[in-house]
């Protein structure tokens, strides 16, 4: 007998059986029917029909897959809803961008975080003046007055508009577009459900350019496919910059071709005693182009003058002593540092500098700076100004932790503030000589830092660090004498002492990440822990059908339910399994 059956239902794409795609009763619209829309099926064995049935009865015990629009994190600036303009993503859809490569970029993007969940074949195409057409249209505009990163998402009975004056802002869109969807869309392989958004205005853009997170790849090293993972993290979040932790006593960890010895030594060490490792330069450049094209500039760090065991083992005469210390595995911080008294360590540093600025699109080369406790008053000042000076003669901004603040100032110059205790007169005179400020609190932002007592991995000597802590300061206002208009944003380090897998970096990310990342992007008027709290729960499903490692702390209201209501098990209608 051939067992061979096909089931029709309007959602179903060509060539894929749905068993099931019955809406969801929405209990805030209608009553709940006791009717189950019968599949029309053609031929069917018992078994078959069996798991229909409990499908179907799935979907009737199945929460409501509909999401309020302002349900998003980062906050949306503004959000008009309009119930009458509610859309489901039909399975014939067309993404239609404007006629551009920045603009077509993101229709693929797009159409590469829909496919998988939804099985539709999303087809991308171009327009001089693109219209939803019951589809998703992406318009680049350059006359719509929605900033750098700005982006307007309209969803109506016709389908969904994003409209934005870059890439940018219509990539924005994108990721809020994803988070309206149900928690099904993260599914890597085809689910049913009803891919349901609520109709509406938003129109967003972020209140800080500057919004990251640092990955300390020193003390431990990871993979670059574990990098590119936390850079689809930051960008789901809207958050920018990845600044990337690449030297320390432990290890350095990209080549520089003029002194080939600091990764042929010095990266084979890491904290523990590991193998440790390093980038290539074209390993480096995988992840700076990964990066750009979600929006996110890579920050280089060198950290200097202290930090620097791992290139004093590979070049012992840029030891004060010209002896080599022995390879550092352990985590105390300050004894190391860099001659600064011999020339031989400027050329060394406008070496390593150069190379990697010319790996480096993006504006910025971070110096480091800090824990140098063997190099004092002006010696470490001096040390500090000429470095500043080889950064700006290679056209490059200079940042640097907040210890840079007694240093003269130069033109441009970003200090990341990582203080516990927002009274710090020394980084308030350094932003009245011009400086501007990336702020990090370590009480606050630092994610390496333990949720609670019991978290297994993590530092405790900022504090514990929970959802709530990581989200109730303001960035504006948290440093004293420092006016909002001199801090260009916020950053998330995670130093990775405690950390040796993907799995540990994302626990600690998530769910701190998001926290973070609205307080760079959305606009103060929305704060309120209430909201945020229950707008990140519906985050929890998100992850876990996408796959993703995160701490299911008791402070978020975690929905209990499956994010998904069904994989498909079945195959092409009329294709037997063998
Ligand atoms: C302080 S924050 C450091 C790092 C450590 C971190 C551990 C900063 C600029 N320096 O060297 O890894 O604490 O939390």
């Amino acid at each position: 007998m051939n067992l061979t059956f096909a089931i029709t239902d309007a959602n179903t794409p060509p060539g894929v059986a749905a068993v099931s795609t019955t809406p969801s009763p929405d209990p805030t619209t209608g009553p709940v029917t006791d009717e189950v829309p019968l599949p029309t099926l053609v031929q069917a064995d018992a078994a078959t029909l069996a798991q229909v049935a409990e499908r179907a009865a799935g979907d009737l015990l199945a929460p409501p897959t509909r999401h309020r629009l302002a349900d998003v994190v980062p906050a949306a600036q503004h959000v008009e809803p309009d119930p009458t303009g509610d859309w489901v993503l039909p399975a014939e859809a067309v993404i239609v961008a404007s006629a551009d490569p920045a603009a077509l970029a993101v229709a693929e993007q797009l159409a590469n975080l829909l496919r998988p969940a939804t099985g539709y074949p999303l087809p991308v195409t171009d327009a001089t003046t693109p219209e939803p057409a019951d589809g998703i249209a992406l318009v680049l505009d350059d006359t719509v007055d929605l900033g750098a990163e700005g982006y307007r998402l309209g969803i109506t009975t016709n389908g969904v508009r994003v409209t934005a004056s870059t890439a940018a802002g219509l990539f924005y869109g994108v990721q809020t577009l994803r988070q309206l969807l149900p928690a099904a869309i993260e599914s890597p392989v085809p689910v049913t459900e009803r891919w349901a958004l609520p109709g509406g205005t938003i129109t967003d853009a972020p209140r800080f350019p500057y919004r990251g997170a640092m990955l300390d790849v020193a003390r431990h090293f990871f993979a670059v496919e574990d990098v590119l993972r936390v850079v689809d993290h930051l960008a789901r979040y809207k958050l920018n910059h990845l600044h990337l932790h690449l030297t320390d006593d432990q290890g350095w960890r990209i080549t520089v071709d003029s002194w080939p010895k600091l990764t042929a030594i010095g990266a084979a060490t890491e904290v523990g005693g590991g193998p440790g490792g390093h980038y290539t330069k074209a390993d480096y450049t995988r992840i700076v182009s990964y990066a750009s094209a979600r929006h996110i500039t890579v920050v280089p760090e060198i950290d200097l003058p202290g930090h620097t065991n791992a290139a004093l083992v590979a070049y012992p005469e840029l030891a004060p002593d010209k002896i080599a210390p022995p390879p550092y595995t352990g985590t105390e911080v300050g004894f190391s540092y860099v001659d600064p008294a011999d020339q031989r360590t400027y050329d060394f540093v406008t070496d390593v500098l150069r190379e990697v600025a010319a790996l480096t699109p993006g504006p910025w080369l971070h110096i480091g700076g800090d824990e140098a406790f063997k190099v004092n008053g002006e010696v470490y000042t001096g040390f500090v100004e000429r470095v500043q000076r080889i950064v700006a003669d290679l056209g490059k901004t200079v940042v640097g932790w907040h210890q840079l603040a007694p240093a003269a100032h130069l033109d441009g110059r970003v200090l990341q503030w990582w203080g516990t205790n927002g009274e710090d007169p020394t980084t308030a005179e350094a932003v009245r000589r011009g400086a501007r400020l990336i702020i990090s609190p370590g009480n606050h932002a630092y994610l390496d830092m333990k949720y609670a007592s019991d978290t297994p991995i993590g530092h405790d000597w900022a504090g514990l660090i929970d959802v709530r802590k990581a989200y109730d300061w303001d960035p504006g206002t948290h440093v004293t004498g420092v006016p909002s208009t001199a801090v260009i944003g916020v950053e998330a380090p995670l130093w990775t002492e405690s950390v040796t897998s993907l799995a540990d970096i994302e626990l600690l990310l998530l769910p701190r990440l998001p926290a973070i990342a609205e307080l760079g992007w959305s606009p103060r008027a929305t704060h309120d822990w209430n909201g945020f709290r229950d707008r990140l729960a519906g985050h929890g499903p998100r992850w876990e059908t996408a796959g993703i490692t995160f701490h299911r702390t008791p402070e978020i209201p975690w929905p209990s339910t499956p994010a998904i209501p069904g994989q498909r098990r079945t195959t092409p209608t009329g294709v037997n399994p063998t």
